[in-house]
């Protein structure tokens, strides 16, 4: 059995976070989140890139500008969106989730979810470093793992580590 998974070690990887500033005091506690969960495990601030973008609709557009130039190598998409504030919830909600998720097939490079969707402040505010933890920090863990998996799976196979179970 050949069985694959990646490693938490960040060392020498380049991010790109591109955050929504729409509800940006829980934003900016994601983003404090995912900074520190990558330096944390090893990343170099100076391999951060940081882009901030008017709401969670433009999130998907820039992620691709950044995965799309080849600078990183993984992007990690940061935002707030709350129910109680919009009509547009489900549109916003929705189109981030899609467009993210399409911009990390079409490029072949990781772009993992660190967007809140909460149906009131007070629950964005509980998964931004509160009771729920940190979604930005989730996100970042997750982006460390993808490259490191995808190097793995993208190596030569005789070159692949073995991890038997
Ligand atoms: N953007 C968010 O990131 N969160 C929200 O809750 C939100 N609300 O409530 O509308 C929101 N709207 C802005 C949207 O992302 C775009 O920036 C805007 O529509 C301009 O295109």
């Amino acid at each position: 059995m050949e069985v694959e998974a990646g490693k938490l070690i960040a060392t020498g990887m380049r991010f790109g976070l591109v955050v929504g500033r729409f509800n940006d005091v829980v934003a900016q506690r994601l983003l404090e989140g995912a900074v520190d969960t990558l330096v944390r495990h090893g990343a170099d601030e100076g391999d951060l890139t940081v882009i901030w973008v008017p709401g969670s609709f433009e999130i998907p557009l820039a992620a691709q500008e950044l995965a799309g130039a080849g600078g990183v190598d993984a992007v990690i998409a940061i935002g707030v969106v709350v129910r109680g504030e919009t009509p547009h919830f489900d549109y916003v909600a929705g189109e981030v989730a899609r467009g993210v998720g399409a911009v990390s097939m079409q490029t072949r490079v990781p772009v993992t979810f660190g967007v809140v969707t909460a149906e009131t402040m007070e629950q964005a505010v509980d998964r931004a470093g509160g009771k729920h933890g940190n979604k930005g920090a989730d996100a970042a863990l997750a982006a460390i793992e993808m490259i490191s998996l995808l190097r793995a799976l993208r190596a030569p196979r005789s070159g692949r580590r073995r991890i038997a179970g």
